[in-house]
């Protein structure tokens, strides 16, 4: 299998994030990718290939540009102002209950601050997604690993992996936020319908709900979102992710979430896996992008359920079982010493291989 990598991920390397104001280590570090290509590379079985440059249009198709522009300015207005310090987080965001009353319209003709104060809290979801020196640059190379991926299946390939860092699925149109400044598999997708004149599912097994992906395809039927997900009653993001959501106008009934009970295991959890599955073939369409993350794992440290190695060979297994081309793109997954075994036994499974090693000593 081609993995696309390129060490442009290294220049997103935030050492802290803060977790309800307190500061911690940071979670979404360059370490994950090492852990990940340590472990393709002892399989034998992956071919690593560098992303191509595809510029900035691709994320204009699913990104407001107004994101781009912060994002790219943020970095070198802290610099300008010299304000000390090693990130740049919100403090103060535009949250619903401030424009209560006021109409659609009103709401939507508010300027974007001048401020760089402002403009973070404007653009952004949560304080806990650290935007470092090279974040932007380290963004945009995510964007190229994803859309090279897609590429490589456009062009023939029956499944590729792309070693997206930082990850994608919590960036809306006009919003960043959980470790994510641009959504990799929503450009990534929108991509693949432009090429192909086809439809696409989306298939999100990160353990966090993809409320950036699910919004940006909300009012679309030729996108479909599926996601299995820690509850958001117990997990961020909190604000979307329950049942209920299916979609709205031509995309009513194109998006389905499935919310997993706390510490659910390989079984309870597969046995989602394969309404999402059937939900996936009731519709047309020859390419699936999966946002692959290992947030699910049970010995994850910010992740609630408790899947495990063999459980991810199986899911790669009835994934590919589907039928469809894959483009598998790298979300999230924090145990960073199993990382890269997980991600292992998901390709190989993927790839209709038997597991491969397992974690030593389990
Ligand atoms: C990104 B992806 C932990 C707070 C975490 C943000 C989580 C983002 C996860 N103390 N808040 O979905 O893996
Ligand atoms: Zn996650």
């Amino acid at each position: 299998m081609k993995v696309v990598h390129t060490e442009r991920h290294r220049a997103h390397d935030p050492k802290v994030e803060t977790y309800l104001g307190v500061p911690v280590p940071a979670n979404e570090v360059p370490a994950r990718a090492d852990s990940i290509l340590a472990a393709l590379a002892a399989d034998g079985g992956f071919e690593v290939v560098p992303p191509t440059d595809h510029g900035t249009a691709p994320i204009l198709a699913v990104h407001d540009p107004g994101l781009l522009r912060f994002l790219e300015a943020a970095w070198p207005e802290v610099e300008r102002q010299r304000l000390d310090r090693e990130f740049l987080v919100a403090d103060t965001y535009p949250t619903r209950s401030m424009f209560a009353g006021m109409s659609d319209a009103f709401v939507a003709a508010r300027p974007e601050p001048e401020a760089i104060g402002g403009r973070v809290g404007w653009w952004g979801l949560d304080s806990s997604n650290p935007l470092v020196a090279g974040s932007y640059d380290a963004a945009r190379g995510a964007v190229d690993v994803a859309l090279t991926t897609a590429d490589l299946v456009i062009s023939g390939e029956t499944v590729a992996y792309g070693l997206c860092r930082p990850p994608g699925h919590h960036a809306a149109a006009a919003m960043a936020g959980g470790y994510c400044f641009f959504n990799n598999a929503a450009v990534a997708a929108q991509s693949i319908v432009e090429r192909t004149d086809e439809r696409v599912a989306i298939l999100d097994v990160d353990v966090h709900h993809g409320n950036g992906t699910q919004q940006i395809f909300w009012r679309r039927d030729d996108v479909r979102y599926a996601s299995l997900h820690s509850d958001p009653r117990r997990l961020y993001p909190f604000f979307l992710g329950h049942a209920d959501e299916v979609g709205e106008g031509p995309g009513l009934g194109a998006n389905l979430n499935l919310p997993q009970p706390l510490r659910a295991n390989d079984a309870t959890y597969i046995a989602s896996l394969d309404r999402a599955i059937d939900w996936i073939a009731d519709a047309p369409g020859s390419i699936v992008v999966v946002s692959l993350g290992f947030d699910t794992y049970e010995r994850d440290p910010i992740g609630d359920l408790a899947l495990t190695t063999a459980g991810y060979h199986e899911m790669g297994r009835r994934v590919a079982s589907l039928g469809r081309r894959l483009v598998i793109l790298q979300e999230g997954g924090y145990h960073v010493g199993d990382l890269g075994t997980n991600a292992a036994a998901w390709l190989r499974g993927a790839s209709g291989l038997p597991p491969g090693r397992t974690i030593p000593g389990r």
